[in-house]
């Protein structure tokens, strides 16, 4: 059986375990990364868009920023549209700041790329991971690798970047973690077309009939978003239907024409938000969506999940230093405090622009004024765009 030693095992090839692998190489520290699916799947699979300053900045200094730089889209502000009318939040006026939308599946195909130039040690299609003796000085991972051969990797750290539905936070005692979550009674059909996006930024839309978001992946490739049912049958959602329903939650004052073309990706995904705490049990580290879910309205999933992995690096640069673990026991409490952060405005995001079936008429008057009000005053606007753009990090 073949036994591998590194000083830090990084479980996922997500954004979480591929941009701690960077970070650490960066600081001369070695990692193996163990991934479930193959290569091509985890390049292919469509997911956030939306990349707060922070993350650019991020990606740039770690040097994997060349391709998000030349193909990325520079926005400086969203609207978001209610009562058939459109506001505009001027992110780059509000607080000096924009965001970028650069599709996570570049993201991941950048840093995969890049990790195996650099001859990062990055294993695909592993089996049956488990993980051992967290409460030691030298946890073990054992796994069979793509060939289905067993094997064993010891290291000092386990980082868990392996998804909300992975093994690192499962393998935890019970007792010794707490979960807080709500799931909401709707969720988003997503689709990806060969057609212009409807406007140069995103289209945040509360409309009667539910929510809809009007994204992109590049000038010939749009994202769209519709609130749907959780349990919605996608075979209900022929082509014509998602264009007309689009165009429904458009109308209004000048609705901005909804340029058609083909659809070429169709996906139902649920809302929930979901919290892990504390993100550390011995010597494993939760990073990601393996300690935290956001609903997506924020566009916080990618970005939380970035800053808990350069918090994460700087901890452990900080042992390889100086064989002190205290910013490794402050990785936890570190991260939450920007976790519940995210937590707040993605929860408020989405509270404020979808259509709850259970309001009152009172409380669908007073949802369109929190709209009107966030929108039409500086204060409000502010808010909005200094959580959007993502919050400075604590350092
Ligand atoms: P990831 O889930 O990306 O990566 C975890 C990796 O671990 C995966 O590659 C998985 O294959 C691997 N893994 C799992 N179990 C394993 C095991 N036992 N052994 C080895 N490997 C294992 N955010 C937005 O802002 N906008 C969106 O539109 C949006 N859409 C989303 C749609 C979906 C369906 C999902 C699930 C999330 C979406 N998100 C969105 C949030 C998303 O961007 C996540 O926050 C982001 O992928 C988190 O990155 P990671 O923590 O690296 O987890
Ligand atoms: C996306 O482009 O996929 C996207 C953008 C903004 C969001 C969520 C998803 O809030």
């Amino acid at each position: 059986m073949a036994v591998i030693r590194t000083q830090v095992a990084i479980i996922g090839a997500g954004p979480a375990g591929l941009i701690l692998c960077h970070l650490l190489r960066l600081r001369g520290i070695d990692s193996v990364v163990l991934e479930a699916r193959s290569r091509q799947h985890i390049e292919e699979r469509v997911r956030a868009g939306v990349l707060e300053q922070g993350t650019v900045d991020l990606l740039n200094d770690a040097g994997l920023g060349e391709r998000m730089r030349r193909e990325g889209l520079a926005h400086r502000g969203i609207t978001v549209r209610f009562s058939g009318m459109s506001r505009y939040i001027d992110f780059q006026r509000l607080v000096g700041k924009t965001v970028t939308v650069y599709g996570q599946q570049e993201v991941v195909r950048d840093l995969v790329a890049a990790a195996l130039a650099a001859g990062t040690h990055l294993q695909f299609e592993v089996a049956g991971v488990s993980v051992h003796e967290l409460s030691g000085p030298r946890p073990v991972i054992r796994y069979r690798d793509r060939a289905g051969a067993d094997a064993e990797l010891h290291c000092d750290f386990i980082a868990g970047c392996d998804g909300f539905h992975g093994v690192c936070r499962a393998s935890i005692p019970a007792g010794e973690l707490r979960f807080y979550e709500r799931d909401y009674p709707f969720a988003w059909l997503g689709v990806l077309a060969h057609s212009p996006p409807v406007a140069d930024e995103l289209i945040y839309a509360n409309h009667q009939r539910g929510f809809a978001l009007f994204s992109m992946r590049s000038p010939q490739v749009t994202r769209l978003y519709l609130q749907c049912r959780p349990d919605e049958d996608l075979a209900q959602w022929p082509d014509e239907r998602i264009w007309e329903e689009l165009e429904r939650r458009l109308e209004g004052e000048q609705p901005p024409p909804l340029p058609r073309g083909e659809v070429f990706q169709k996906s139902v995904t649920p809302m929930r938000s979901f919290v892990t705490e504390p993100m550390q049990y011995g010597r494993l580290f939760l990073a990601g969506d393996a300690a935290h879910i956001v609903p997506p309205t924020g566009a916080k999933g990618l970005n939380l999940a970035a800053a808990d992995v350069r918090a994460l690096s700087f901890a452990l640069a900080q042992f390889y230093e100086s064989g002190s673990l205290q910013s490794l026991a402050n990785y936890s409490k570190r991260c939450l405090r920007r976790i519940w952060l995210a937590q707040r405005f993605s929860w408020w995001m989405t509270a404020m622009l979808h259509r709850f079936e259970q309001h009152s008429e009172f409380e669908r008057r007073v949802q369109l004024a929190e709209l009107d009000y966030v929108t039409g005053s500086h204060a409000g606007a502010t808010s909005l765009a200094e959580n959007y753009v993502g919050l400075p990090f604590e350092d």
